[in-house]
């Protein structure tokens, strides 16, 4: 194991808050001088992954795909922030067992589709309902949630800035800060 670099991986539906989140606490691991890079859909989906949909076999493979990727930035000794819908159980597993030499925290963003709805900050839940989209996460697709994630946040109950905090309260033992 690499001990002093992890991946974090947050996982939560479109709109949860997941970017939001992992971005600010990239600012505040960047003013502790540490090495981070976030892998997000802006960035993998648009490149490496330009080619997968969002059925369930693409995003399988998406994920895999990312996982690798994660595995050889930890492994050049970056702390590396992953923020994906990520929403079957099984390809979740699956990180762990291709990152399994890496220290991996698992963070579930968990914001009730009503309220990612409600936000619609892209208007993909708009097109879902209008069927413009298929295989919208928890419009008409599934979003099975983790059972034991190592942080849960309900950002409907905390601010930005408490969801940080839980975070880098959570990994700062782990990075001797
Ligand atoms: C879910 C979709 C879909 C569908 C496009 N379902 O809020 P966003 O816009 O920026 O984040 C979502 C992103 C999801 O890509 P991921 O690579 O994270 O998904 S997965 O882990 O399941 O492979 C959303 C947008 O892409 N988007 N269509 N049908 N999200």
């Amino acid at each position: 194991k690499n001990h002093n670099s992890f991946l974090l991986w947050f996982t939560g539906l479109s709109g949860s808050g997941k970017s939001t989140i992992a971005n600010v606490v990239e600012q505040e691991l960047f003013k502790q001088g540490i090495n981070t890079y976030t892998l997000d859909g802006d960035n993998i989906r648009k490149g490496i992954n330009n080619d997968l949909t969002f059925t369930p076999k693409d995003r399988t493979e998406n994920i895999r795909r990312i996982a690798e990727v994660a595995n050889l930035m930890v492994d050049a000794g970056i702390v590396t922030l992953a923020a994906f819908v990520s929403p079957y159980k099984k390809d979740r597993d699956n990180i762990k067992s291709i990152v399994k030499d890496v220290n991996f925290v698992e963070i579930y963003i968990n914001t009730s589709v009503e309220e990612c709805e409600r936000r619609d900050v892209k208007g993909l839940y708009k097109k879902a309902r209008a069927g413009e989209i298929k295989n919208m996460t928890g419009i008409s697709a599934p979003y099975e949630a983790p059972e034991n994630p190592d942080i849960e946040i309900k950002t409907e109950d905390v601010s930005v800035e408490q969801a940080v905090k839980q975070i880098l309260d959570y990994i700062r033992p782990k990075l001797q800060l």
